[in-house]
């Protein structure tokens, strides 16, 4: 059985390979990205077995996604949709410091999921079921897929974690905001941005924030301040800890290097400050690369950001 099953839209990334608009580009890299899957690779470098639930078109892109996944160790459980096409992102920084996201996935094979495609004994027998505030913007049997995962998980005693992961280009801030008030109430374990946070609650500080999405259920909170580091909140005890210093290249994919960081250490039996430490260690490799998950560490790279050479021969 799988220690983490995840499942979600996946999508093929084309991406400038320098700055500046797109239109001048002469050449884009190809890639994939998903936040699902970036938490799934996350997982698999650490060591741990995950299964990524997932639609795709019955196209090449569908072929690089699962390719990808399984050459990332990743148990890929993806179900070729032959009606609709593997949806696209397309990544342009425009400046050294701004990226610009554009999605190309509406009416796409990974939006059609639905409950059918939710494996209940898989689900049922893993440790930890992962999903995010993406698939249930995506289609109404995709937000239909989501209640019925959590649904089997809460069932059978698995872990639920939802990360919020507010998309704007899928929806409005109201219709999110009413979703995850109540998937926050059936999880765990929620991470999200202080903004995210807002979207269902009110507070005057973080830890306010936190207190309050714990309120509606959630044992464990996780508030991600991007290099500003991120904080926890346990059974009501707040736990704040420091970003590493890197030099950022590209923010995209920190939350869910995160999240895989904060699981992998939790499914190792460690405390919250070193599963905090493992969180906010992959969140700073995540942010170091252009790619949304290539930066990911594995279990060798964890001691990297700590040492004290900069050559290691
Ligand atoms: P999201 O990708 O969901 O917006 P954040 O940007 O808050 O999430 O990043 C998640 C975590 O990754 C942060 O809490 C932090 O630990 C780490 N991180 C993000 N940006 C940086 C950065 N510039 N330098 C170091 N660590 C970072
Ligand atoms: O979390 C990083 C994601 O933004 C990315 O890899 C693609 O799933 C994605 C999305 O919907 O933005």
């Amino acid at each position: 059985p799988a220690d983490v099953v995840t499942m979600g839209e996946t999508m093929a990334m084309l991406s400038t390979p320098r700055i500046g608009l797109l239109r001048h580009a002469a050449s884009l890299d190809l890639s994939s990205g998903g936040a699902e899957s970036n938490l799934a690779i996350g997982l698999a470098r650490l060591g741990h077995r995950v299964s990524w639930v997932g639609r795709v078109g019955a196209d090449e892109f569908g072929a690089l996604i699962c390719r990808t996944l399984a050459a990332e160790g990743i148990d890929c459980r993806s179900i070729v949709d032959p009606a609709a096409p593997t949806g696209l992102m397309i990544k342009a920084r425009r400046t050294e410091a701004v990226t610009r996201v554009s999605y190309y996935r509406s009416g796409s094979a990974g939006s059609r999921l639905s409950p059918q495609d939710v494996d209940t004994a898989l689900v049922s027998r893993a440790r930890v079921l992962y999903l995010t505030g993406i698939t249930p913007a995506l289609s109404g049997t995709a937000r239909e897929a989501v209640r019925y995962a959590i649904d089997v998980a809460r069932r059978a005693g698995v872990l639920v974690c939802l990360s919020l992961n507010y998309r704007q280009a899928l929806w409005s801030e109201q219709a999110a905001g009413a979703e995850f008030a109540e998937l926050v109430t059936q999880a765990d374990l929620v991470f999200a941005s202080e903004a995210e946070a807002r979207l269902v609650v009110g507070g005057d500080t973080v830890e306010d924030l936190a207190a309050e999405l714990s309120a509606l259920g959630p044992r464990q909170v996780l508030i991600t301040r991007g290099a500003r580091g991120a904080l926890a909140y346990v059974d009501g005890e707040v736990l704040i800890a420091p970003a590493y210093p890197v030099s950022a290249v590209d923010p995209v994919g920190a939350g869910d290097a995160f999240a895989a960081g904060y699981l992998s250490a939790t499914l190792d039996g460690m405390s919250i400050v070193d599963c905090l430490d493992r969180a906010c260690l992959a969140g700073a490799f995540a942010v170091t690369v252009p790619g949304d998950w290539e930066g990911l560490p594995d279990r060798a790279d964890l001691a990297l950001l700590r040492a004290e050479d900069a050559v290691l021969r």
